[in-house]
């Protein structure tokens, strides 16, 4: 009886020890990313011409980051580094991925759904994907799509394949094109299919909105995109309807899902080019269709909380809000951006944005909550959309795999707004990857290193251009948050330390311990 009763308390004795949401009360978790939103485009951050109520709400609720970033400057490399846990600039083809492009993550390696899923989470993924699909040559659009998110670990996906300025406008729903005709069959290339092949150059003067540089080739719904295709007209969406379609998606899956645990990737289009909300948006914000775009993503986050709400998930959800790189203002189309910006600023007090390894490229909006569970607070922790796939496991109770998350810090506590919890101490900030620009931030001090002596999106309210930049650059953070004072000459001792870290971090392979 005695050693019945002892035997007994052994056995819950490593149940008491662990945390709390280990045993009983795992999070669901949804990651909401915008796409190319800047550090000042929302009010919870101090945007006073955008109102986005929403996303406030979440960061009121919540943990608000300060020094919240993701990996890259540019949507594919980040969203490669989201799902692996691996800094992009360590695989090859991890750059802006092309219409035609083949699947960049290998199958096999473990990703943040395949680790929930193997704890018995429900995964799934809705909205933008740019991580390419199929082998090569190229995707089978009129067939089965593979490998894709599924082979990842994604239970379900409803998918824009590549991001909305390239073709095709089709969704993929679980590895097919939703609603093709098999009669009449989709064709994606990157020439055209023949001499008279309406093009944005050919046809200039049908489009609704003009391009500036480059997507002037396929025309759909009066916009010219990048690359070319034909046929599955019945498959095709207007770009308007984008963001209600995904918020109709997710609605349905959470209500279908809501009595299993379960993992959401929300990636929005907003404020992507070409910008094109929902005619109930357009001229809302005062800024143009960029101002527009942010005010439908609000939206959508509103339509998020509200679904969590009706179906009483939001005390058993961490939900993040976050975007896959910095701003940019004429992305390839004569949207005004710029010209309507008043005074409103994407990247609030940082330098640079989309394309750059400055501060605006990486350091965005990012809010987590879990309400009911922490007390709001603004944390300037350092956290990074890299990040997640660890956390979210440790949340999950779940190990990660040995040679899995390699660059992926455990920042829970963080997440959570634990007391006294720590972030990371450092983080290598990259663009598209292909130029060796890095950024390196530890603590207050931020290097920034251009191997090819030249930075696009330098500053983010001036025309994009590809600028001549100094390869190495310090900043101190702390007083000059605008990376506008360099400090390679007055902090020698710093400057070195910084470069000899930065590089031993990209020769390890990996920065994990
Ligand atoms: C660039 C495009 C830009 C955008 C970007 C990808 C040109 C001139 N520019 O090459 O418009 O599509 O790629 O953006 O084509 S991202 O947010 O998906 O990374
Ligand atoms: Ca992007």
């Amino acid at each position: 009886m005695i050693r019945c009763t002892l035997w007994r308390t052994l056995c819950a004795l490593p149940l008491l020890i662990l945390p709390a949401t280990v045993f009983g009360a795992r999070p669901n978790f949804i990651v909401i990313m915008a796409d190319d939103i800047g550090f000042g485009d929302v009010s919870a951050y101090g945007s006073k011409a955008l109102r986005t109520p929403n996303i406030d709400r979440l960061a009121a609720e919540g943990v608000r980051f300060t020094s919240g970033y993701c990996s890259a400057s540019t949507c594919t490399p980040t969203r490669y580094s989201f799902l692996t846990g691996e800094y992009a600039f360590r695989r090859n083809g991890t750059g802006i991925a092309p219409p035609n492009g083949q699947l960049v993550v290998p199958v096999g390696v473990p990703t943040i759904a395949s680790v929930l899923k193997s704890s018995g989470y429900r995964t799934g993924v809705i909205g933008k994907w740019h991580l390419g699909l199929g082998q090569p040559p190229a995707p089978d659009w009129n067939g089965e799509i593979k490998p894709g998110p599924r082979e990842l670990g994604f239970d379900y996906s409803f998918l824009l394949p590549t991001t909305n300025d390239r073709v095709p406008q089709v969704f993929v729903e679980n590895g097919r094109v939703a609603g093709l005709d098999p009669k009449d069959p989709l064709w994606v290339g990157d020439k055209a299919p023949s001499p008279d092949h309406p093009t944005g150059v050919s046809h200039r003067h049908t489009l609704k909105m003009d391009w500036s540089h480059g997507h002037n080739q396929t025309i759909h719904n009066g916009i010219s995109r990048i690359g070319f295709y034909t046929g599955g007209q019945a498959a095709r969406f207007r770009d308007e309807d984008l963001a209600d379609r995904w918020v109709e998606k997710t609605v349905a899956w959470l209500a279908a899902e809501r009595d299993r645990p379960f993992f959401l990737f929300l990636a929005s289009h907003d404020p992507h080019v070409p910008r094109a909300p929902h005619e109930r948006f357009v001229g809302k914000s005062g800024l143009g269709p960029r101002g527009d775009a942010i005010l439908q993503f609000d939206w959508c986050v509103g339509e998020v909380n509200a679904a969590l709400d009706r179906l009483g998930l939001a005390e058993k959800t961490l939900v993040v809000v976050c975007s896959d790189n910095g701003p940019v203002m004429d992305d390839g189309y004569v949207d005004f951006a710029l010209e309507k910006r008043g005074d409103h600023r994407a990247a609030g007090p940082l330098r640079g944005g989309k394309y750059s390894v400055f501060e605006g490229g990486t350091r965005t909006p990012f809010i987590a909550r879990w309400k009911g569970q922490v007390a709001p607070r603004v944390s300037d922790e350092i956290v990074c959309t890299i990040d997640l796939a660890a956390s979210f496991a440790a949340l999950a109770g779940e190990p990660v795999p040995a040679q899995g998350f390699p660059d992926s810090f455990d920042v829970s506590g963080v997440l959570l707004g634990r007391p006294g919890a720590k972030g990371r101490a450092s983080l290598v900030q990259q663009d598209n990857g292909q130029a060796g620009n890095f950024g390196y931030r530890s603590g207050q001090w931020k290097l920034v290193r251009h191997d090819s002596g030249r930075a696009y999106n330098q500053r983010v309210e001036e025309p994009l251009r590809n600028t001549p930049v100094p390869p190495f650059q310090l900043f101190d953070l702390a007083q000059d948050i605008g990376e506008s004072r360099d400090l390679t000459v007055a902090r020698p001792e710093v400057f070195e330390r910084m470069k000899s870290e930065l590089s031993a971090i990209i020769a390890a392979g990996r920065s994990r311990p």
